[in-house]
């Protein structure tokens, strides 16, 4: 296709309840929204996961405004024509900004399965139709408010709980939600909190049967995790630490993983997702869809993402009223424990227009 106008917006949403993490508080979502229109006038639509600070990950939402604008944008319109599977190797030699790439490949690429008729579902080699709900919960401010909130998740049906973890909101947490739900499936995240010497500590989760411990140290430490894997039965997984195929690979190879949170953002984009997919598949590794607050136009896709068959973990992939009173898009709503893939051509969802320029804090042209 060609690309013949780019759209940048941010949008500002708040947050049902604030999400308290190792690396901060979050009460509202700034989200970069980008719409590309081709020359058949087909747009497609995909939001940015960074967020408005550089805490999670390297990149940020104004970051990433400039990256796109400054470098991104004017590589891929030099190119005559340009389909989604040539971004990453149009974008290459810009180093990192996976998060700023990621979303303008899956717009191409949304506008690019609109014009096919394909939904991306099928496009990703998709074998579900729904997919399993998990949760992930912030920290709480005591243990009371921390059970009265998992308490309105399972009953909500959510099929996996999340606890965020970090140094002093770790084992009583565990212990407590433990207690109540001898048999839900159970994980944690720490978000990089705890260092190599924290072993033993972290050891002590070993007795409440978790799926896995997140990230539980620096995002470059792979020799850490790997010694810590030595030192815990519960399963490390990682989040932050892995941005590409590439790192995928070398973090198995190493033995510092043995369950991978794939997050599109996060490696660059959906095309990068499914290679880590395959090579998981490959391995009989298990791998989940990971969640950065997104706005039913990223949710879409995540779910698509979701329904291919390595994906044998719940993500954390939740309902719309999880996360916002009134969603960008027509709201996934959660039945069963399981949301539903979307089938339409390309992402299959669209954005409320007037719900969105309400909401707009920042919108340009290209
Ligand atoms: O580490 O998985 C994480 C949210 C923002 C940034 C990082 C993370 C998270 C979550 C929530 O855990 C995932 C979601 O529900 O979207
Ligand atoms: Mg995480």
């Amino acid at each position: 296709m060609k690309l013949h106008e780019i759209e940048l917006r941010t949008i500002h949403l708040p947050l049902v309840r604030p999400f308290r993490t190792s690396f901060g508080t979050q009460t509202s979502r700034e989200v970069l929204m980008v719409k590309v229109t081709n020359e058949n006038g087909t747009a497609g639509w995909a939001e940015c996961v960074a967020m408005s600070e550089p805490l999670y990950s390297p990149e940020y939402v104004i970051g990433c405004l400039d990256f796109m604008k400054r470098f991104l944008i004017s590589a891929l319109r030099d190119k005559p024509s340009i389909t989604a599977e040539d971004v990453p190797v149009v974008l290459k030699p810009f180093l990192g900004g996976q998060m700023a790439k990621a979303a303008l490949e899956t717009a191409i690429l949304d506008a690019q399965l609109k014009d096919q008729g394909i939904s991306l579902a099928k496009y990703l080699g998709a074998t579900k139709t729904k997919v399993e709900c998990g949760v992930s919960v912030g920290i709480a401010n005591n243990l009371d408010e921390l059970v009265e909130e998992v308490k309105s998740y399972v009953d909500a049906g959510y099929r996996r709980i999340k606890l965020k973890i970090e140094p002093g909101w770790d084992y009583e947490a565990v212990k407590t939600i433990r207690q109540i739900y001898p048999d839900i499936p159970l994980q944690v995240d720490a978000n990089q909190a705890y260092s190599r010497s924290d072993g033993k500590l972290l050891a002590k989760l070993d007795e409440f049967n978790l799926l896995l411990i997140e990230q539980p140290l620096d995002e470059h430490d792979i020799l850490g995790h790997a010694m810590l894997a030595k030192e815990v039965k519960t399963p490390i997984c990682l989040d932050e630490s892995i941005i590409s195929l590439q790192s995928a690979q070398d973090a198995l190879a190493l033995e510092a993983t043995t369950v991978i949170n794939i997050k599109p953002g996060r490696v660059g984009g959906y095309i990068e997702s499914k290679k880590i997919h395959d090579l998981c598949l490959d391995k009989k590794i298990p791998v989940w869809c990971g969640g950065m607050l997104e706005t039913g136009i990223g949710r879409a896709a995540n779910l698509a993402l979701a329904a291919l068959p390595g994906f044998t973990l719940p993500g954390d992939t939740s309902a719309s009223s999880r996360y916002f009173k009134q969603d960008i898009t027509t709201p996934f709503v959660m039945d069963d424990g399981y949301l539903t893939v979307p089938t339409g051509p390309g992402i299959g969802v669209e954005p409320d227009l007037d719900f969105l320029d309400e909401i707009t804090t920042a919108k340009e042209l290209i």
